[in-house]
């Protein structure tokens, strides 16, 4: 039986070279507003969903830093556009942008059209923009804003720009749910990626990884995996 050895080796040796990657996120700036945002070719994974979907405490379990980004039990907590570069001995390769939420019903209207505007604006000119990682409570769904975001991306979607729809506080659901919340989201995620994502229970935390790693290095073969014998 030595055969399903090696594919759960590989697997393991994926996900730790994905996470050794995350965990080198260190602050690279913070900016209100778009033209502030520094230009570089770095490819850039954006995290966005609503205000208090959980996009802050998803990147600190991503990168396994505990204050990384600035999550809070106050919705509407991250004002700014945060950036934290990703690659070893400071060669970055890679920026998590972190990006307040929207909804939060508290904003006054005005800001929260503006808020919208920017990131519409976002989404569609940031050209080194490679990955979007939607976060959605499953509890409430995919919303008519989430739904205005997928209608934004959509045509970047389809000319590569990668999409996934992490369904978070997955610890909040039995598996029933979970499952339900699954297969609605697949319908409505437009050929992106769905996963169920809890930052408490570290669930989905290894393959997210994996899946950012790879889409930001997609010709790189894996580092440190031993090849069977010919
Ligand atoms: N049970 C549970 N709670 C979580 C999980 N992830 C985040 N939370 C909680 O959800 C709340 C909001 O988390 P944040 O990470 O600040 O959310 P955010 O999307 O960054 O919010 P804004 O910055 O306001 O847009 C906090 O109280 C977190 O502790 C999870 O996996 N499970
Ligand atoms: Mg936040």
């Amino acid at each position: 039986m030595t055969q399903p050895e090696f594919p759960a080796q590989t697997e393991s040796a994926r996900a730790k070279q994905a996470l050794g990657w995350l965990h080198t996120a260190r602050f690279l700036t913070t900016a209100a507003q778009l033209h502030h945002l520094p230009a570089y070719d770095h490819p850039e994974i954006a995290f966005v969903g609503r205000s208090n979907a959980g996009k802050s405490t998803c990147i600190n379990t991503l990168t396994q830093q505990k204050r990384l980004a600035f999550a809070s039990k106050t919705p509407g907590r991250t004002q700014h556009i945060n950036l934290f570069a990703l690659g070893r001995q400071s060669q970055t390769d890679a920026v998590l942008a972190d990006l307040p939420g929207y909804g939060y019903a508290a904003v006054p209207k005005q800001d929260k059209i503006r808020w919208q505007q920017v990131m519409a604006n976002y989404l569609v000119s940031r050209e080194n923009l490679r990955a979007v990682v939607l976060l959605c409570d499953p509890r409430h769904g995919l919303t008519e804003l989430d739904d205005i975001l997928l209608e934004v991306i959509r045509p970047r979607v389809e000319e590569g720009l990668h999409f996934l729809v992490l369904l978070t506080k997955a610890d909040k659901l039995n598996r029933s749910e979970a499952q339900k919340a699954l297969s609605i989201a697949r319908l409505q995620a437009g050929g992106g990626e769905v996963r169920l994502f809890s930052a408490l229970k570290r669930q989905g935390v290894e393959e997210t990884a994996v899946l950012l790693h790879d889409w930001m290095h997609p010709a790189e073969p894996i580092a440190d995996t031993p090849l069977p014998d010919q």
